[in-house]
Formats: structure tokens, C-alpha cells, sequence
């Protein structure tokens, strides 16, 4: 089983050539990295011929600017920047970065990865890292992913009208969060490597982790007027991770496991979040690129047995 993963993580790693390895824990995939490491790089990714990703001639590592905390300050309020991405050619931990990009319509691409030559160069030694640049050409270098996602969706006007707004986002955020979790570690990957039975792990999750959750997050929604949104009127960043997370779900079904238990007629409004989400003009252009649809592929092969 390992052997297969390994396998099919190599081949998603030439075609990308990145290393496209997601986990819980940055240690316990280190044997398969390793193996992907000592994999010959190519410099330049093919998705680079893309038409929705904007060409650049140079694909240097950015270098951020070193500047005040004052100065920095101010160019982060920047509304018209560039971002560069830097991660595997997977969906996996740059997800909801990716997502938010697309749903801001924000000018971005993605840097190739050199994993090995850049890893001592990211503020973590991690990935994703997102380089931000202002007009003013300041380059601001952003790290962590839940950080990255938070101070985007800022951007985006999509973290609430206030404080207790901000609040209930981050909460149903976290909630949702927790249930990702439950599921990477039932059906992915645990502390020990690769889950050798993904669909007894899924049918457990579906029927411990993701029926708990269901429940809550209907009746939530349902006191907020079932209007396909967690709190207020508006899409926010609690409602990007749920569609995102239900979209990893039916990506990543393992063959053969009960179904995943959320549609239209079982969980109308965790669905209509979902729907609402996928409607935003610029999103949809965004999951209907052929880019998000190689990173579909690339993760159900990396992650799913059969
Ligand atoms: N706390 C970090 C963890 C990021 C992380 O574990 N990244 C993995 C890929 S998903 C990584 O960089 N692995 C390569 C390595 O550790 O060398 C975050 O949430 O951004």
C-alpha cells in the first residue's frame, strides 16, 4: 500500500514536478520525501503554459522587503497586488489560499517548486508560502497556511462586519477545521503513514465524525435563515472552507465506502452553502480551470487507493 502511494506520488511529482505530499504532521511523510527529493527537478512546470495562469519571464525566488513594521503595515492594505504561491501540485494544505485567490479574482501564479533548494529559504521551512506583491513593488512574504487564509479573506472582505462577526467565523472556521482533520487522519494519513483501509476509515468517519457534524452545522445555518451562509448575509471565509471541504469529500471518496452523506436533499443547507460558494462568478472561473481540475486529479491519485 505504501509502495503504490509512494509510486503514484512520485509520478504526480514528475508530471508536476513538485513533490505533491500533504499530511497532518510535517514528520511522518519524511521517508516518502525523501524518496521524492532524490527525484531528477525540472525547472519549469508545465502549468505554466496555462492560459489562466499569467506568464512571467522571471520566476525567481522572491526576496521580501525588508522594511519597518510601520511600512509593511501599510503596504498590506494594498487592494491591487500580485501573488506568487509557492506549494506541491496538489490541493492539499494551499487549498483554501488557492480558492480564496481565484473568489478575489486576484492577479496570481504559481512559483515552481525546487523543494529541496528552497525549503531552508521558506520562514518555516514549509510550504505553502505566499509572496505578495504591492504596486508600490514592495514584496511582502506570507507563511502558515490558516495565517495566509485569514489575512486574505481580510482582503476580501469575507472574515465579517465586526468583531463578533470575525468571531463566528473563525468559529464555525475551526469547527469545520476539526472535521478536516478527523478526516485526514481516518482516511488519508495517520502518525504512521498511509490508512491501509480507506473505506473502513471513511465509513467510521462518515458515521462518528461527519454525521455530528452535519447535524450542527444544518441547525446553524437553519437559525441563520438558511440563506446558504454561516453568518450574516454574505459569503465568508467559514462558509469557502465548508464548500471547500465538502468538495475534498466527494474528491476523495474512497471506491466501495457509503456514500458521503451530504447533497442537496440530505443536507439542503450546507449544500446551498456549497452552491453559493460555486456561483461566485470569479470562483467558478477559478474550479472550472484546467488547473483545478489537474489538481483534482493529482490529489484523489496521491491520496486514494482505488
Ligand atoms: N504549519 C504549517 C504546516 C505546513 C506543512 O506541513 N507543509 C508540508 C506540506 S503540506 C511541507 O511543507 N512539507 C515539506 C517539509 O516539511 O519538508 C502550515 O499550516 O502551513
Amino acid at each position: 500500500m505504501y509502495k503504490r502511494l509512494s509510486l503514484a506520488a512520485t509520478a504526480a511529482f514528475r508530471f508536476y514536478s513538485s513533490s505533491p505530499v500533504t499530511t497532518l504532521s510535517t514528520t511522518s511523510h519524511l521517508p516518502l520525501l525523501k524518496q521524492l527529493q532524490q527525484q531528477p527537478l525540472r525547472r519549469l512546470d508545465p502549468i505554466f503554459s496555462r492560459p489562466y495562469i499569467k506568464t512571467r519571464t522571471t520566476m525567481a525566488f522572491p526576496t521580501p522587503t525588508v522594511a519597518s513594521s510601520e511600512v509593511l503595515s501599510k503596504a498590506a492594505t494594498s487592494h491591487d497586488s500580485t501573488y506568487k504561491v509557492l506549494y506541491f501540485g496538489i490541493h492539499g494544505r494551499a487549498e483554501i489560499i488557492r480558492n480564496l485567490l481565484g473568489y478575489g479574482d486576484a492577479k496570481w501564479e504559481e512559483l515552481p517548486i525546487d523543494w529541496p533548494a528552497q525549503k531552508t529559504k521558506t520562514p518555516f521551512q514549509c510550504v505553502p508560502v505566499v509572496f505578495e506583491t504591492t504596486a508600490d513593488g514592495t514584496i511582502l512574504e506570507l507563511a502558515e497556511a490558516q495565517a495566509i487564509e485569514r489575512y486574505l479573506a481580510k482582503k476580501y472582505h469575507l472574515m465579517g462586519k465586526n468583531a463578533w462577526e470575525e468571531h463566528k467565523v473563525n468559529e464555525f472556521f475551526t469547527s469545520t477545521d476539526g472535521a478536516m482533520l478527523a478526516f485526514h487522519s481516518s482516511v488519508l494519513r495517520g502518525p504512521n503513514g498511509p490508512i491501509e483501509n480507506q473505506v473502513e476509515g471513511a465509513n467510521k468517519f462518515y458515521a462518528e465524525v461527519l454525521a455530528k457534524f452535519v447535524a450542527l452545522h444544518e441547525a446553524y445555518l437553519a437559525k441563520n435563515g438558511s440563506n446558504g451562509h454561516y453568518v450574516g448575509h454574505q459569503t465568508t471565509l467559514a462558509d469557502i472552507k465548508t464548500s471547500t471541504f465538502i468538495d475534498r469529500l466527494l474528491l476523495l471518496h474512497p471506491t466501495g465506502a457509503h456514500e458521503v452523506g451530504i447533497s442537496k436533499d440530505k443536507t439542503p443547507n450546507l449544500w446551498k452553502v456549497r452552491e453559493t460558494v460555486h456561483a461566485h462568478p470569479s470562483f467558478k472561473k477559478w474550479i472550472d480551470s484546467a488547473r483545478y481540475k489537474e489538481l483534482d486529479v493529482s490529489t484523489r491519485k496521491m491520496f486514494i487507493q482505488a
